[in-house]
C-alpha cells in the first residue's frame, strides 16, 4: 500500500511535470507514447486504490457525468473589460491622459500582449488548488463551468511550488481559445459527420466552454493564456510583468510575445511587430493590450465603471466586414477552371479594399446560399484571396437573385464539364482567350518573372490590339508599337521594355513557375529546379526521376511530365528561347563561410530575426535544403515563438532544435 501511494505521487509528479513542458512551455521532453504509459499506470494504480485519488490528480481532469445546468457565480472583484483604441493618435491620447492624471512628464514603462480573440474566464486557486473556474459574464457574475475548465491541459490543477511563495488565495484572469488547426480540424470532422460546422474559433470556443458534458469539451483542444489577477493573498507583486513571471513560475501560461517597452513610442512599435506577425501564430488575435506595468500606477490611476484606466486595446483593422454583393461572375482561370466570383460593393477589410471575393464553385453558393443583392459578411487573412463567410439572412431583400454558373465558358462558348471527383467547372478549349490571358498575368506577376508594368490592363489591350496572342509574342515586341497605345507614350513603354528585357535572364526556377503548370508552386519549381539545374532536363524528366525529389509527389510529377510532352507547350518554350529568354539556373552559391551540403533546416514558429523566405535562401545559397516537413532526415528545426506540432514532431524524432541566434551563429 505505502508503495503504491509513492509510485502515485511520483507519477502524478512526471506527469504534472511533463504537462508543464508540454502544455504551458510548448516544449515538451518525451513522447507522446510515454506519457500515455505513465498515464495509463497512474489510472490503473487509482482504480485499483480508488481512496488515493486526489481532485489534482492528472486523471480527474475530464470529470464524470454530464452536468444538469451551470451555476452562477459572483466574481470577488468584477471582470472589468477594456476600453478600444483604432489608431496612433488614440495611443498617444491615451497616455497623455494618464501623464496628466498621475501628474507626471516621464514617460511610463508599459507592457504589451496579444489580444487573443477568446473568452474571458477567472479561475480560482486556494492553497495552490483549483476550486473553482467561471466565465466572466457580466462582468460582476458569470457561470461556473469548473468541469470544462479541469480539461484544458494547460490549465494546472495544483499550482506548482517553486522557490516563490503560493499565495494562499489566487484569483486569475485569462482568456481561453481555440488554436486555429485545430480549430480547422473540428470543423473538417464535423463537416464530415453531417454536422453544423463553427463560423470562427472564437464561437467554437464559447459553444465548447458551455458543454454541459465535459467529456466533450476534453475532446477539443482548447488553450488559455492568463493575464490578469482579480484577488492575491499572501504574495506582494510590484509590477506587472513581476505578475506574469509568478504566474509562469507556478505554472500558468503566459503569452511569449509579451514585452515591457519604455514610453507609449516602443510600446506602438511592438503593436507593428504583432500586427506584421499576425497571420504567422497558430492563434487568432484581434489587436494588443497596452497596460501600466508599476501596479502603483495601476492603483493610481484607478477604474471607470467597467474598465481599468491604466490599460487598453489597440485592435488591428477588423479582417470581417459586411458588404453588399453587387454580381456575380463566372471567372476563367489559367488552368481553365470557372470560378464563380463575387463583385462586392467595395468595402475596407483589414485595412485593404476588397471589391471581389471567390465563391469558390456552385457547390459554396449553394451551401452558403449567396444570392446577388444580398449582405454579406467577408473575410480576408493575408494573402489569400477574400472570401464570403455568411450572408446576413435578417438583410436579405426579395429582389436577391440566385446565381449558377452557365453551361458554357463565358470567354469562348465551350461547353464546360466537372471532371470526376472535383468540384471546379473546367473548360478544356486550349485556345480559350481567358485562360490565355490569365497565363500572360501570371507569367508577368511577381513571384513568376516579375515584368514591371505588365497587368492586368496592359495584358488585356495588348491582346485586344493583337500585339500578342501568346506568352511569347511578349519577347518580339516592338517599342513604337508599344508606344502608339493609348495612355503608353514613349517612357512607358522603354520601362516595359526594359522590364522585359530584365525578365530574360529571370532565374530557372522563377521561369518554371511562371509558365503556370498545374500543381507547380513557388516552392516546387524551386526544389524542381535545385534537382535538375537546366531547362532541357526539367523538359525530359520522368516521372521515375520526378518522384524522388523530396516534396515532389505522383500528382506534381504527372503534371510536369504532362507539360512538357503536349506540342503545344513545346512550342511555347521553344518560341520563348527564340525571343531570347534565356533563364539562368545560379546556385547563388556563397562559397564562403560554413556551408549546408546534405543537410535539411525546417523553420517553424514566428520568426522575429528575419523573414521565412530569406531564412531559407541563407540555407540554399549555402547548399543545404529548406524544407516545410519535419522528418527523420531534417537535421536541423530552427524555432521561433509559438511553434507548435512541428517542434514536437522534432523532439519525438531526436532532430536538433535550434533557436534564431543559434541559427544565425551557425551562419558566421
Ligand atoms: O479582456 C482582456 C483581454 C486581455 C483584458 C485584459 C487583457 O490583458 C492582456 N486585461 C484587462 C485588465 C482586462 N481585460 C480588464
Amino acid at each position: 500500500m505505502q508503495d503504491n501511494k509513492i509510485e502515485i505521487t511520483e507519477l502524478r509528479e512526471k506527469l504534472d511535470f511533463h504537462s508543464y513542458q508540454y502544455y504551458v512551455l510548448d516544449n515538451p521532453q518525451i513522447s507522446d507514447a510515454e506519457y500515455d504509459r505513465l498515464f495509463r499506470r497512474l489510472s490503473e494504480l487509482e482504480e485499483q486504490h480508488p481512496e488515493l485519488i486526489t481532485a489534482d490528480s492528472p486523471t480527474q481532469r475530464v470529470g464524470g457525468a454530464p452536468l444538469e445546468g451551470f451555476n452562477t457565480v459572483r466574481h470577488t472583484v468584477p471582470m472589468l473589460s477594456l476600453d478600444n483604441a483604432f489608431n496612433d493618435e488614440e495611443m498617444v491620447a491615451f497616455d497623455e491622459r494618464l501623464k496628466r492624471l498621475l501628474e507626471t512628464e516621464e514617460e511610463f514603462e508599459y507592457i504589451v500582449e496579444p489580444k487573443m480573440d477568446g473568452i474571458a474566464v477567472e479561475l480560482v486557486y486556494v492553497n495552490g488548488q483549483l476550486v473553482q473556474g467561471s466565465t466572466r459574464g457580466d462582468g460582476l457574475q458569470g457561470e461556473e463551468i469548473t468541469a470544462n475548465l479541469k480539461t484544458i491541459a494547460s490549465i494546472p490543477l495544483k499550482l506548482r511550488d517553486n522557490e516563490l511563495a503560493i499565495p494562499s488565495r489566487l484569483e486569475v484572469r485569462g482568456e481561453v481559445f481555440y488554436p486555429t488547426a485545430a480549430f480547422r480540424q473540428l470543423n473538417k470532422d464535423r463537416e464530415a459527420a453531417g454536422e453544423p460546422t463553427f463560423v470562427n474559433p472564437r464561437n467554437s470556443a464559447a459553444g465548447t466552454l458551455r458543454q454541459l458534458d465535459p467529456r466533450i469539451t476534453a475532446k477539443r483542444l482548447l488553450d488559455i493564456f492568463i493575464h490578469g489577477i482579480g484577488v492575491i493573498e499572501g504574495v506582494e507583486l510590484k509590477t506587472q510583468s513581476d505578475a506574469y513571471f509568478a504566474f509562469q513560475q507556478w505554472g500558468l501560461k503566459v503569452n511569449p510575445f509579451t514585452k515591457v517597452c519604455a514610453g507609449m513610442q516602443n510600446a506602438i512599435a511592438v503593436y507593428y511587430n504583432l500586427l506584421e506577425k499576425r497571420e504567422s501564430l497558430p492563434y487568432e488575435i484581434d489587436g494588443t493590450v497596452f497596460k501600466l506595468n508599476s501596479i502603483e500606477h495601476q492603483r493610481a490611476a484607478g477604474i471607470r465603471s467597467r474598465s481599468p484606466r491604466w490599460a487598453i486595446a489597440y485592435k488591428f483593422p477588423a479582417q470581417q466586414e459586411t458588404t453588399i454583393v453587387e454580381e456575380i461572375i463566372a471567372q476563367v482561370g489559367r488552368t481553365g477552371a470557372v470560378t464563380p466570383v463575387a463583385l462586392l460593393k467595395p468595402v475596407f477589410v483589414g485595412g485593404v479594399e476588397v471589391r471581389r471575393a471567390t465563391l469558390h464553385n456552385q457547390d459554396e453558393i449553394d451551401r452558403k446560399d449567396v444570392r446577388i443583392g444580398d449582405t454579406v459578411v467577408v473575410q480576408r487573412a493575408g494573402d489569400v484571396i477574400p472570401e464570403i463567410v455568411k450572408v446576413v439572412e435578417s438583410k436579405r431583400q426579395k429582389s436577391a437573385k440566385k446565381y449558377t454558373l452557365p453551361r458554357n465558358c463565358p470567354a469562348c462558348s465551350n461547353p464546360l464539364f466537372r471532371p470526376e471527383g472535383e468540384a471546379v467547372l473546367r473548360c478544356d478549349n486550349p485556345d480559350c482567350p481567358a485562360q490565355l490571358r490569365e497565363s500572360i498575368i501570371h507569367f508577368a506577376s511577381k513571384g513568376a518573372m516579375d515584368i514591371d508594368g505588365l497587368g492586368e490592363k496592359l495584358v488585356a489591350v495588348l491582346l485586344e490590339k493583337k500585339l500578342i496572342s501568346s506568352i511569347a509574342d511578349l519577347y518580339f515586341l516592338q517599342k513604337e508599337n508599344v508606344a502608339e497605345l493609348d495612355r503608353m507614350g514613349d517612357k512607358s513603354a522603354e520601362n516595359l521594355m526594359s522590364a522585359i528585357e530584365k525578365s530574360r535572364t529571370a532565374p530557372l526556377e522563377r521561369f518554371l513557375f511562371a509558365l503556370g503548370i498545374r500543381h507547380v508552386g513557388e516552392h516546387v519549381a524551386r526544389v524542381v529546379t535545385q534537382h535538375f539545374k537546366s531547362l532541357e532536363k526539367i523538359q525530359n524528366a520522368a516521372v521515375e526521376e520526378l518522384i524522388t525529389i523530396h516534396e515532389v509527389g505522383p500528382q506534381v510529377a504527372a503534371s510536369l511530365t504532362h507539360f512538357f510532352s503536349q506540342e503545344k507547350n513545346k512550342s511555347l518554350v521553344q518560341k520563348l528561347l527564340e525571343g531570347g529568354l534565356a533563364p539562368v539556373y545560379s546556385e547563388s552559391r556563397i562559397e564562403s563561410g560554413p556551408q549546408f551540403d546534405g543537410m535539411t533546416f525546417v523553420f517553424t514558429g514566428a520568426l522575429e530575426k528575419f523573414t521565412r523566405k530569406d531564412a531559407e535562401k541563407f540555407v540554399t545559397d549555402r547548399g543545404g535544403r529548406a524544407s516545410s516537413s519535419v522528418s527523420k532526415k531534417t537535421s536541423y528545426l530552427v524555432a521561433g515563438p509559438g511553434a507548435g506540432s512541428k517542434l514536437q514532431k522534432a523532439k519525438e524524432l531526436g532532430v536538433a532544435v535550434l533557436t534564431e541566434d543559434a541559427f544565425l551563429a551557425m551562419l558566421t
